[in-house]
């Protein structure tokens, strides 16, 4: 695997492609321009190792006939400065697990629905492979302020008031939890069935492990559906306090499955009127940046004057980069020399097996980029619907605003750092990060990242995805596998433990089951974290548990 790497998806990209234009007639547009010029020499890494050990399985929940769920995990993110980290299940709980007892304890739970014993009655823990809590994110003063931020979603169908439950947490001052008006999302007409809300906590007491203090509710925001929601929430953690990052928050929401529609709908990515596809900037606390910001239009967090298209009329000012189907998953990169500047990067699963081109993704995020879905995904363009009409050959998109309204402006579209083809190394990117940690130099400033189905790890520089993102689509960082036993210790897992009727691994026929259930018919459903020290831990949640890295050769 030391061999000087060759783009292998490059003569694919360079075809020219036949695209319908507006009258439904085939056209054939330019190939890529001088794509042939730009085989980047890069020295693809070495494939790797890694032995895992159980660290946790997190508490199982009993059903009616004797057998057991596995806790649908999805989030790790250590404490700061504590010690602890903190595990967030799609089904409600959010958890403390002590780093030295290894005991899971509830914190806070979301499902306030009817008969379960948590906050929120309009809570939607199910529809889709995700739902209910996506994510959370400490507040960059978290030690002093005690503040972090969640994501939940919610079914906007159910008529009872959407305030927290009282007297489910003794110490929740909810008095200040305001149901706030949601932002839209184009729909023609289709009933919105989600909603997703990004809850301001203020803990007064970060030394114990109960919830005592105050809840606001910051944003709302109108989902299609279940598929692809609001999904991640992250600070840069450079950004001092004083500069124009500090404490400003990124929200990643995908594109409720528009961007494969044949109706109006499918320009939903490409359009700024809303957030499907994109990733906001804001500013959720509204006594932070006060002179360089302004507030929202529901009085509940501010719009830094700095964000891309605060002065493109129409554009929602909070939207930061767009295009893209789902970001689910985000992550910063913090270079070890002094003064290097961070980078943002998007994990964006990519179309289902049922599309030509179908790509899973690693984005490194710019200000006001546009990643051009459902245009292109990867290296290739889709195969065009009449509604968007033939691609220019200079490979620039207009800035749409909505269905109607496309400003006379165009900007190019921004190329992936990494991609790999749906079906090669898996279904559907997981998240990642770029270890930074001591006990495995030969991962340092490198990409970890996995696929979510199969449950494979790889690597790659985070050098390489900076390099290739260079505007030609057809560059990609190159990256090898970090082996692992992770498939067969999930599957015995499952065997002692059989999943309750309806739930557990595999869900063959789903979206992204490939045809027959045949290459990947156990989905493993992969979550990558890393504590303080920058270490790793592996999730599973088709069998709710969290693993570590013992060895890496
Ligand atoms: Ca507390
Ligand atoms: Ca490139």
């Amino acid at each position: 695997m030391s061999e000087p790497l060759v783009f292998t998806l490059f003569a694919r990209a360079r075809a020219s492609l036949c695209v319908k234009n507006a009258a439904g007639t085939l056209a054939l547009s330019a190939a890529l321009g001088g794509a042939g010029a730009l085989a980047i020499a890069q020295t693809a890494p070495t494939a790797l190792d890694a032995e895992l050990a159980d660290y946790v399985e997190m508490p199982r929940t009993a059903s009616s006939d004797g057998r057991t769920q596995a806790a649908r995990i999805n989030v790790l993110i250590e404490e700061p400065g504590s010690g602890r980290l903190f595990v967030a299940e799609h089904a409600g709980p959010l958890s403390i697990i002590d780093k030295t007892t290894r005991k899971p304890v509830t914190y806070i739970n979301f499902n306030g629905l009817p008969d379960s014993p948590g906050l929120f009655p309009k809570f939607a823990p199910t529809g889709g492979f995700v739902s209910g809590l996506m994510g959370f994110a400490f507040d960059p003063d978290y030690r002093r302020n005690g503040v972090f931020y969640t994501i939940h979603l919610e079914n906007p169908a159910l008529t009872v008031d959407g305030k927290p439950k009282a007297g489910v947490l003794p110490g929740l001052d909810a008095s200040r939890f305001v149901v706030t008006k949601p932002i839209g999302m184009p729909a023609n007409g289709q009933p919105l069935t989600r909603e997703a809300v990004l809850s301001e906590w203020t803990d007064t007491n970060i030394r114990n492990v109960t919830f005592e203090g105050t809840v606001r509710e910051v944003m709302r925001v109108q989902l299609l559906n279940s598929i692809h929601p609001t999904s991640d929430l992250t600070f840069n953690p450079t950004a001092a306090r004083g500069s124009a990052d500090w404490r400003v928050l990124y929200m990643s929401t995908g594109d409720g499955g528009t961007g494969e529609r044949n109706d109006v709908l499918r320009l939903n990515p490409q359009r700024l009127d809303h957030f499907g596809g994109t990733i906001i900037r804001i500013v959720p606390d509204v006594r932070e940046h006060v002179s360089t910001s302004e507030v929202s239009e529901n009085g509940q967090y501010r719009i830094p004057n700095d964000n891309p298209f605060v002065s493109t009329p129409g554009a929602r000012k909070e939207i930061f980069a767009s295009g893209m189907r789902n970001p689910h998953r985000m992550t910063w990169d913090v270079p070890a020399a002094r003064g290097s500047q961070p980078t943002l990067l998007a994990f964006v699963i990519g179309s289902n097996f049922g599309s030509p081109v179908r790509y899973e993704t690693i984005n490194v995020i710019r200000r006001g980029a546009n990643y051009g879905y459902p245009l292109r995904e990867g290296p290739e363009f889709k195969p065009e619907s009449p509604i968007y009409g033939p691609l220019s050959a200079d490979h620039t998109l207009p800035v749409r605003i909505s269905d109607t309204v496309v400003l006379d402006k165009r900007i190019p579209m921004q190329d992936s750092a990494l991609a790999y083809k749906t079906g090669v190394e898996g279904l559907a990117i997981a998240n990642g990060f770029v270890y930074r940690g001591k006990r495995w130099p030969q991962l340092q400033g490198a990409v970890v990242f996995g696929d979510i189905t199969s449950g494979r790890l790889f690597y790659a520089r985070m050098t390489d995805l900076i390099a290739a993102t260079d505007g030609n689509p057809t560059t990609l960082a190159p990256y090898a596998e970090i082996r692992t036993n992770l498939s067969t210790v999930v599957q015995e897992r499952i065997r002692l433990y059989p999943p309750a009727p309806g739930f557990g691994p595999g869900r063959p026929g789903g979206p992204g089951a490939a045809p027959g259930g045949a290459s990947f018919p156990l989905r493993l459903e992969l979550r990558i974290a890393t504590d303080e020290a920058g270490e790793i831990y592996i999730l599973t949640k088709c069998d709710g548990s969290i693993r570590t890295v013992v060895n890496i050769r």
